[in-house]
């Protein structure tokens, strides 16, 4: 048997170390490594259930060809990439690089992803996808208002001396947060959370606050107004380092009775919150992603954030904003965003972008050419994007798809070619992280099952047959030797990272620091914090200040229940719910409604519900809940349509303010008992 140390690299903050045994090719033991400092209990039940994931009897481990009948039958490997190489050859010939889509989804993470972005740009380029279903709107408010997007080390939070959980949950999200949380509390920290839902984490926290979604802008704001007013804010903090204080200031005109009227949070309640932050120095903020996905996302970002810049709680012990940590985020090209936003003119000249928002109408507009084919690769768009319905359509109307996948989802249903995925112990990688410090090796640990080829080795296959022109630094030869050699090269420049120092466990990434902006240094264009940012503007078309802007949702009178769609313990969005141990400890998925909204309904827990609005409708069991207030109700998002999933029928493809995000929780749906 052998042991190795490697690494979770789902998109997931923890990205958490453990150690693999293997005995004949098979996972035998899953244990925990302590040595990493965020992750020291090991992974959380997905990544114990590896050991199944990556043997279960349903992983596709060959290819598979869709007949005339509309079934699959099994074609081997060398046949598969013989069709679409012809495929792919005849399209570009008749239409054009640009007739295909390259959609590429976050269901893995690492460096041999960017062996993908090389076979298409030497292929000629390709239509690929701009923005992001998942953080943006946030990233870029830090990023306007800080200069760049990190925070302290997780351990940090022991330090606190209270810690404002805004809109994230991570007693599921982000479980081994919770450990340090638990310890602050120990210490005498005050957890608080605010969140519509009674979520797990506010289970453990010392008070939930609970606004109407989507007004948390106002709730900061006049939160703000109060440590202004009453003399709360650190001023020698803010005259040292914060650019437009004084036009900020100005502009607060939300007042705490405002906010109670907006939010439904009582005004004694908001002003003790104040007075929290205020005297509770150090005060560290834990704003979540779920926070963001509204079209005001970017400005309730900035919101909150000017609270912990009012207070001085940047660049200290025990402080900060932790939206993001983008530290060891080093080879991402999230940190240069310019690459993933459409910049007419400026563009990579390969590339033709739409947006992953509006993925199913931009597929459907797109002219000269229109799309023919799509490439669909880590990613589960039919479960995932918004307005299912649209984007069902726009791969119906293609003529040739290939999804590369392990198991039989929606997406890999509409496929005309599935390709079998690699499992994330059949080849080694370089994962780092968005929330801790660290950068680490995922080594190869079994042999690929059945005729599974990495995708590195498919676009070399692929790039073979087409007689590409490509340089062999950008798609390697196969065998995993040769993988381990591309890492080696790729991380070369980062003088003090090896891939020799990265096999003996995760490794802090060079000039980390725990304090994040320890310095006070800030890449603004003032070089100070900016409450006022006129690149928000330029950029964005948004005030240059935070300010709250009501969501319009319209038609609130035929559709009046706020849908929101959270993440959910046992899954990563689509990924894990098939595995028979996360069926195991999983509550069937149910549409969780409030006491109230239910007897207006007649709906009893139990009761088959259909939800609908002007998007879609789908069918689900409803379950009577106190976990969410009236006026809203929640379902996780990843099920799959044949388990009564498939929220994003019912999402309207809405981007965020700012950063191209996805406003997923601005939707409006009606509820009612199917007889
Ligand atoms: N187990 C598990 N862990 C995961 C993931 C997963 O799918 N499963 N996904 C990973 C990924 S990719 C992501 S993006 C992160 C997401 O991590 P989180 O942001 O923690 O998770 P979400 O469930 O998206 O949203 C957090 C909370 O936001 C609340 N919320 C929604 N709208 C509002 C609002 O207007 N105001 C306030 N105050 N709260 C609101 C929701 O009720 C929810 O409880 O988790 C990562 N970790
Ligand atoms: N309604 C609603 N929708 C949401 C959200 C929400 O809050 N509400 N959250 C959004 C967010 S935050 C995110 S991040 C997205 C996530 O949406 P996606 O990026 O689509 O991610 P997953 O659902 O995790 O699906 C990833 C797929 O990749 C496959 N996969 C895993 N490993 C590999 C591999 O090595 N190679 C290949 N080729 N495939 C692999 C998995 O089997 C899985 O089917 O969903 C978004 N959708
Ligand atoms: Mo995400």
């Amino acid at each position: 048997m052998e042991e190795f140390i490697t690494v979770c690299p789902r998109n997931c903050y923890s990205t958490c170390s453990f150690k693999v045994q293997i005995e004949n090719n098979r996972i035998h033991r899953i244990l925990p490594y302590k040595e990493n400092l965020a992750t020291p209990e090991g992974p959380c039940i997905k990544g114990l259930s590896y050991s199944e994931r990556a043997h279960s009897p349903h992983r596709i481990i060959h290819p598979l060809l869709r007949t005339a009948d509309g079934s699959f039958k099994q074609i081997d490997i060398d046949h598969a990439l013989d069709i679409i190489a012809d495929k792919l050859t005849s399209l570009k010939r008749t239409y054009g690089p640009h007739c295909i889509l390259w959609y590429k989804g976050s269901g893995i993470s690492g460096l041999t992803n960017e062996i993908g972005d090389a076979f298409w740009r030497s292929f000629g380029g390709a239509t690929t996808t701009y923005g992001n279903l998942c953080w943006p709107a946030g990233l870029e408010a830090v990023r306007l208002t800080l200069g760049s997007v990190k925070h302290n080390a997780p351990w940090d939070l022991e330090n606190a001396a209270a810690i404002i959980i805004w809109g994230k949950n991570p007693a599921e999200t982000n479980i081994q947060e919770m450990a340090f949380i638990a310890s602050a509390r120990e210490k005498g920290s005050r957890i608080i959370v605010i969140d519509p839902r009674r979520t797990p984490t506010a289970d453990k926290a010392d008070m939930l606050i609970s606004p109407v979604p989507g007004t948390d802008g106002a709730l900061a704001l006049a939160i703000a107004r109060i440590l202004i007013t009453g003399n709360l804010t650190d001023k020698s903090f803010i005259e040292k380092y914060v650019y437009g204080f004084n036009e900020f200031s100005d502009n607060l005109s939300i007042t705490v009775e405002d906010a109670e009227n907006i939010t439904g949070v009582p005004a004694e309640i908001i002003t003790e919150i104040a007075g929290i932050i205020a005297s509770g120095k150090p005060v560290t903020f834990l704003p979540g992603f779920g926070l963001q996905r509204h079209k005001n996302g970017g400005q309730t970002i900035r919101s909150i954030l000017s609270l912990a810049i009012l207070t001085g709680n940047i660049g200290k012990p025990g402080a900060g904003f932790n939206y993001a940590n983008l530290q060891s985020y080093i080879f991402d090209p999230l940190k240069e965003p310019l690459s993933y936003y459409p910049d007419p003119g400026k563009d990579l000249p390969f590339r033709r972008v739409i947006s992953m928002t509006k993925l199913g109408r931009g597929m459907l507009s797109v002219r000269n050419p229109e799309l023919k084919a799509a490439w669909i690769e880590r990613g589960n768009p039919l479960v995932q994007s918004p307005d299912t319905s649209a984007v069902r359509e726009a791969f119906s109307k293609l003529e040739f798809k290939v999804v590369v996948e392990q198991f039989m989802t929606d997406t890999a249903m509409t496929a005309d070619i599935i390709l079998p995925a690699k499992d994330m112990f059949e080849q080694s990688d370089i994962v780092s992280s968005y929330w801790s410090p660290y950068v680490q090796f995922k080594p190869a640990v079994l042999q690929p099952e059945g005729e599974v080829m990495p995708e590195s080795a498919i676009y070399y296959h692929l790039a073979g047959r087409l007689s590409l022109q490509y340089d062999s630094d950008q798609i390697p030869e196969p065998g995993n030797q040769n993988i381990e050699k591309w890492l080696e090269r790729r991380i070369r420049g980062f003088s003090a990272l090896t891939l020799n120092d990265l096999r003996n466990g995760p490794v802090p990434v060079p000039g980390y620091q725990v304090i994040a902006y320890g310095d006070m240094k800030f890449e603004t264009p003032s070089g100070k914090i900016e409450l006022f940012s006129a690149s928000a503007t330029l950029k964005w078309g948004i005030a240059p200040l935070p300010e709250y802007v009501p969501d319009n949702q319209e038609d609130k009178h035929r559709y009046p229940l706020i849908f929101i769609t959270p993440n959910t313990s046992s899954r990563i969005h689509s990924q894990f719910g098939n595995l028979d141990i996360i069926k195991s400890v999983s509550a069937v998925p149910a549409l969780e409604i409030s006491p109230a909204d239910a007897s207006d309904r007649n709906i009893l827990s139990g009761d088959i519900v259909k939800i609908f609005n002007n998007v879609g409708e789908i069918k689900t069991i409803a379950r009577i809940s106190n976990r969410v207030p009236r006026g809203s109700v929640a379902i996780p998002n990843g099920i799959w349509t044949n388990e009564g999933g498939g929220v994003n029928s019912l999402v309207s493809p809405e981007e965020t303010d700012i950063g191209y995000g996805a406003a997923f929780h601005d939707s409006m749906v009606e509820v009612m008992k199917v007889i």
